[in-house]
């Protein structure tokens, strides 16, 4: 008997913390889903090997090789992970700073950096 009130508490914070969720959200990029740049991973190299972007825009990675790719910043800050044909990965940058990455696969695919500027 005791069990079946507890919930109902509970249940009406939930819906409280939703409202007051969405009724305040913070609008840094007003449409994340389009990258400020884009990267080419194609013939085992990042291309461009460097994008300059302003903090709180995002780069897309796609891969046009057959072989998998990864792009991976070395503090791994991002990694897409494997990335087949024609797969894309996306990262958003909230502060500025000049980000090195790397493929994981291929050793010789490294030093490519995006550089974020307030
Ligand atoms: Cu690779």
């Amino acid at each position: 008997m005791k069990k079946t009130l507890v919930f109902l508490p509970v249940f009406i914070m939930a819906v409280f913390t939703l409202n007051s969720c969405s009724s305040n959200k913070a609008k840094v990029n007003p449409n994340p889903t389009t990258p400020a740049a884009t990267v080419s991973i194609e013939n085992f190299a990042f291309s461009p090997a460097t994008v300059t972007i302003k903090a709180g825009q995002s780069v897309m990675w796609t891969n046009k090789d057959s072989a998998p790719h990864t792009a991976t910043e070395l503090s791994s800050l991002f990694d897409s992970g494997s990335l087949a044909t024609n797969q894309s990965f996306s990262f958003t940058f909230h502060t500025a700073g000049t980000y090195t990455y790397h493929c994981l696969i291929h050793s010789m695919m490294a030093n490519a950096t995006v550089v974020v500027t307030n």
